[in-house]
């Protein structure tokens, strides 16, 4: 840092020049987050000092947080939303890493996957003595290699990261041609080193929801947590409406019964759902950073609480048992603003103007001869755009045309790994008349390569 100071006219000129060179989402259709509602901002300003590491500062802010996690749990359909147990994060990976952790925990604690028959599956019982119930075993690196989590393989980067934090290893479960994970494939996995089984409500790629129902009958079965990853849908589930998106898909697949919406059920109305994650930065049209962690209740993490809960002897609280210290009050008052302002009838109309865009963008796409890959369930529309002969083809089709429709006209569009497909995410920045624009362009770019 330099010695002398620089002026208030010359550090927000400066300030300036930066924010240009940011992106104001307007051609923006990569992103899952979005503008954030006024309230949101005004509200994060008026609350900037407020830290909720240290409650006994700012009780007000944590009343604001019980709030936050009262009103979500309603939303996600828990029984007696007074009951759940959680509090907010950075986003959806402080969420998933968490989560995963009071699963290890709780694994050592409930003295191993207690539901799993071995009958079931014999060969992969390699190494793993039941009888060391000690914690000298529990503790021991070769132990936690072979703890494992059972996932879809579309889940979300951030287990990536989780499995080399926590050191356990990451079973993919297959998907179906509609990118759902398949519940018998998630069963087939599950063995004595199984902590838990993750589904996902609304994933990265697709926008498709796991048929978490089924998945919650085999956590039920197993005596497994399930950790449901709604940092995307979580806003958007509750609010869809049945009817939004049905006209266009019948006339784009002819079939008229499978584009049902309403009623996704994917949160704590389903008995093995143990925990949730959702997130406010991203469809709660809140600011940035700000996620959700609800788990059913207390009673879900068993002794797991304990185990991370440490001492805080010169805070206000006696302990902390978050992941992170010092937490950002700004987020709990921005996300308690945004929810109380908007209430459901607000969401639901967010989230049908984005089923509208997607309505549009595929009335768009018929015009250059295009489909999505899938019926888009929700706000995030995949196309192929490549012969489906060769893959490796197609795949760099898709980035050369990703590439050059950034390039040429700025917009920012991503591509999926899963499958070679462009990949757009229909949020409440966008505009018809911008998905008319994006969609020419792509046209005429797609003329030129053929
Ligand atoms: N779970 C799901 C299903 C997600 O899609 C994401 C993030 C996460 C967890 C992790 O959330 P955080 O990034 O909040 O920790 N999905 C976006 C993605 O990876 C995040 C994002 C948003 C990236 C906006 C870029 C961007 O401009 O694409």
């Amino acid at each position: 840092m330099d010695e002398k100071g620089i002026s208030e006219e010359e550090l927000f000129a400066e300030l300036c020049s930066f924010s240009d060179a940011d992106t104001n989402f307007k051609k923006v259709f990569s992103s899952m987050c979005t503008i954030p509602h006024p309230v949101a901002v005004a509200a994060q300003q008026q609350f900037s000092l407020s830290n909720i590491g240290d409650p006994g500062l700012f009780r007000g802010t944590c009343e604001m947080e019980a709030e936050v996690i009262r009103m979500s749990a309603s939303m996600l359909n828990h029984p007696d939303p007074k009951s759940a147990f959680g509090h907010l994060t950075s986003g959806g990976t402080e969420s998933n890493i968490e989560a995963v952790l009071h699963m290890k925990n709780r694994f050592f604690s409930s003295g191993f996957n207690s539901g799993f028959n071995s009958d079931s599956d014999s060969d992969s019982n390699s190494g793993f003595n039941s009888d060391s119930n000690s914690n000298s075993d529990f503790n021991s690196n070769s132990f936690q290699s072979r703890l494992n989590l059972i996932l879809p393989k579309t889940a979300h980067f951030s287990f990536e990261k989780i499995a080399n934090l926590l050191g356990i290893e990451l079973k993919k479960a297959e998907i179906d041609s509609n990118f759902r994970v398949i519940p018998e494939s998630m069963e087939s996995l599950i063995n004595e080193n199984t902590i838990g089984l993750i589904g996902i409500a609304g994933s990265t790629e697709f926008g498709e929801c796991d048929p978490i129902e089924e998945l919650s009958e085999i956590a039920v079965k197993h005596k497994l947590p399930l950790h449901i990853d709604a940092a995307f849908g979580g806003f958007i589930y509750p609010f869809l409406d049945s009817c939004s998106n049905s006209d266009i898909h019948s006339n784009i697949h002819g079939d008229a019964h499978s584009n049902h919406r309403s009623n996704v059920r994917f949160a704590f109305d389903l008995p093995g759902v143990t925990s949730v994650s959702v997130d406010p930065h991203k469809m709660g049209l809140s600011v940035i950073p700000a996620g959700i962690l609800i788990f059913r209740d207390e009673s879900v993490l068993g002794s797991s609480l304990d185990k991370i809960k440490v001492k805080t002897p010169y805070l206000t609280s006696k302990y902390q048992s978050t992941l992170t210290g010092t937490r950002p009050g700004s987020s709990v008052a921005a996300a308690y603003a945004v929810m109380k302002h908007l209430g459901a009838e607000g969401y639901r109309k967010n989230v049908s103007y984005c089923m509208d865009l997607v309505n549009h963008f595929q009335k768009e796409l018929e015009k250059i001869g295009l489909k999505p890959c899938i019926f888009p369930r929700i706000n995030i529309v995949a196309v192929s755009i490549g012969s489906g002969i060769n893959e490796t083809a197609d795949y760099e089709k898709t980035e050369k045309i990703r590439a050059q429709l950034l390039e040429k006209y700025g917009w920012n569009v991503s591509a999926t790994k899963t499958i070679p497909a462009l990949r757009f995410v229909l949020m409440p920045h966008v505009t018809k008349e911008d998905i008319s624009a994006l969609i020419f362009d792509l046209g005429k770019l797609l003329q030129e390569t053929d």
